[in-house]
């Protein structure tokens, strides 16, 4: 596989379709795996780099899925997309990422940074997939309710390098990795808006940053509208002006668009 900053040009839009009955943002749209393929299918049509499928939601409060039931919700997605859509598995889990990569899925992307699966690593070494290892503090059951740094992006960097070091260490080459400063896991509107404005910090680890701010609450705490299209292509592109190479999205049209005048102007 090449080095996934030639794979995803900077900026590559990350799509996002969740199977799941309960994601914050698309719970319950995608259920049916021909919906959600004919959504991923979409996706691409309108400019994603790559798609990523969710079978478990890790909105604040979650408690988590099965193996059974996580595999149940993406595999006959993952079977339907297969060899057609450039896809990501969004997971934490070693048999959920097998079976994805086994339908050629070329991402592994894990909030939990390779902490909850301890078979993940080696799933994803033997692969040569690309790998996300992303920022959280705390588990999604507890995670919003006192989030506490002293500097949040020197914490949040130096967290992701002691990640990306267990990943080199098993075997995982270090240009198959791309980081994540988590926005919305463990993080005030404040710490999530300093972690975009000094993405610097994080950018000087050497690795391509990916920034998923789409449909999230701090936005709507900052407009104070429910309607988050406008106030995420605009968290994007803020992203992307500092930085960012893969921006995780729910509404893909108007993020490439957005972005593509963006980098024009860059
Ligand atoms: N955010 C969510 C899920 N996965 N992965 C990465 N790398 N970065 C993110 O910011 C990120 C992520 C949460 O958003 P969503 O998928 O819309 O919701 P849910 O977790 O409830 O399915």
């Amino acid at each position: 596989m090449i080095p996934i900053e030639e794979r995803f040009l900077r900026p590559s839009v990350m799509g996002v379709v969740n199977v799941t009955p309960d994601s914050f943002s698309d719970g319950g749209l995608h259920l049916d795996p021909d919906v959600a393929a004919a959504a991923a299918r979409r996706m691409v049509e309108d400019g994603a780099a790559i798609v990523d499928i969710g079978g478990e939601s890790t909105r604040p409060g979650s408690a988590g899925v099965s193996v059974e039931e996580e595999l149940q919700r993406v595999v006959p997605v993952l079977d339907r997309l297969c060899g057609e859509v450039p896809l990501s598995i969004d997971t934490s889990k070693a048999s959920v990422a097998r079976a994805a990569l086994e339908r050629g899925a070329i991402l592994v992307n894990d909030v939990t940074a390779l902490r909850s699966d301890p078979e993940l690593a080696d799933v994803v070494a033997a692969s040569g997939a690309y790998l996300c290892l992303m920022h959280m503090q705390g588990e999604p059951r507890t995670m919003q309710e006192e989030p506490r740094y002293d500097d949040v992006a020197q914490e949040v960097a130096s967290f992701l390098e002691g990640r990306m070091r267990f990943a080199v260490a098993h075997g995982i080459s270090q240009e198959r990795i791309c980081l994540d400063p988590g926005i919305g896991f463990g993080k005030t509107v404040a710490h999530n808006l300093e972690l975009v404005r000094r993405l610097d910090v994080l950018l000087a680890l050497g690795r391509p940053v990916l920034v998923g701010f789409s449909r999230k609450s701090s936005l709507r705490s900052l407009t104070g509208s429910d309607d988050l299209l406008g106030a995420s292509v605009a968290a994007a592109v803020a992203a992307f002006e500092r930085g960012a190479t893969i921006l995780r999205v729910h509404d893909v049209k108007p993020h490439v668009d957005a972005l593509t005048v963006a980098a024009a102007v860059a």
